[in-house]
């Protein structure tokens, strides 16, 4: 008998700084769970990161820091392809077929460019069109599933609709990818404005919570995170963000259901208490791996060369048959680009 074939997941982190927990738990900690049932590609896009100012060997060494920090995490790379996107050419060849199949109307919908750079003249082109690379990641390995956190929900739904209309057009030539989003961890919020998603670029240094955190900046955020007054302990994320958001971390630190945790207190400050705990028992290994792989940078490169040769096969037979079938000349024209 014939084995099921695996299913392929493909995710990506941007090199832009310092990890925080929402891309730990809302991310990297399915990552380490797909990896053992599923053929696993991940990606740190480095062209994304590009959309926003940034430094140039600031980019370079967010890179192999990253690449750190997934190993760090969990990700082995006997099991999966890690990979950095700017190696991988196929990544911004397919754009450019994607962005002759995606509409204005649809990346105009898209609320994080609302959010970051609607109505200012000086912003980059590329922050406008990131969705439709982000599409390219993921339709260049035909992945099944994506896992990521809530806020990329929009943007997988833009990646899905461009594969339909593609396919459509010129036949089937992409899988229709569909989302993976945890059931806890999905939407980490700022510890000091609970309303809003914990984010690199607009969480304070108070609201966020670094993976490099040590346990006294952890307790410290905690303690001072945002409640309300009325000093309930309950799970309702509508009504009480900044007690749910706590229950939450809590709960993917522990593993205990959020409902049954939020009887077990009675105040506020024995929950504090507890999540700052239990976040950095959660963190301890993952430093100490950050610790013993910071002295082995030829480690992680000879990494990333493995990701990228296996990246590189899979994305070049996707985009070879798009190709074609758009009507460009065959394959053997584009074989190579990138110089390999
Ligand atoms: N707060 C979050 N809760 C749950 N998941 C989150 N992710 C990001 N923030 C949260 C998930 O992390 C993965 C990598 O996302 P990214 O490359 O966009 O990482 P980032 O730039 O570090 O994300 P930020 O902090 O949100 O940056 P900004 O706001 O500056 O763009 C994705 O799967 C994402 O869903």
């Amino acid at each position: 008998m014939s084995k099921a074939k695996k299913s392929r997941v493909l995710s990506g982190v941007q090199p832009t700084g310092d990890v925080h927990l929402g891309n730990y738990l809302g991310a990297f900690s399915s990552w380490v769970q797909a990896q053992d049932t599923t053929e696993s590609l991940f990606c740190i896009v480095d062209l994304h990161a590009l959309t926003v100012e940034i430094d140039p060997g600031e980019l370079r060494s967010n890179t192999i820091e990253m690449a750190k920090y997934l190993l760090a995490c969990g990700l082995d790379p006997e099991k999966c392809a890690i990979f950095v996107q700017s190696q991988v050419p196929e990544h911004t060849y397919l754009t450019w077929l994607l962005e002759c199949t995606a509409t204005m109307g649809e990346l105009n919908r898209m609320t994080q460019f609302k959010d970051k750079g609607r109505g200012n003249d000086s912003v980059k082109v590329g922050l406008f069109t990131y969705p439709v690379l982000m599409a390219a990641d993921i339709l260049a390995y035909n992945a099944d599933l994506v896992p990521v956190g809530e806020d990329q929900k929009q943007h997988l739904e833009l990646a899905r609709n461009i594969a339909i209309r593609f396919n459509s057009r010129y036949g089937e030539t992409f899988v229709v990818p569909d989302p993976l989003i945890p059931k806890v961890g999905a939407r980490v919020m700022d510890l000091q404005t609970p309303t809003s998603k914990m984010s690199k670029s607009t969480s304070s240094p108070q609201g966020i919570l670094y993976l490099s955190d040590t346990p006294e900046q952890i307790d410290k955020k905690v303690r001072r995170a945002v409640t309300d007054n009325d000093a309930e302990v309950f799970y309702d994320p509508h009504n009480k963000p900044g007690v749910s958001n706590l229950l939450e971390l809590l709960g993917c630190a522990t593993g205990e259901n959020v409902d049954e945790l939020a009887t077990k207190y009675t105040s506020y400050g024995p929950l504090k208490a507890d999540t700052a705990e239990a976040l950095t028992e959660l963190l301890r290994p993952v430093q100490a791996r950050i610790k013993e792989l910071s002295d082995n940078e030829s480690y992680v490169l000879e990494v990333l060369e493995r990701g990228r040769v296996r990246a590189s096969e899979l994305a070049r037979a996707t985009v070879d048959r798009a190709s074609q079938a758009v009507g460009l000349l065959p394959a053997k024209t584009i074989q190579g680009i990138g110089g390999h």
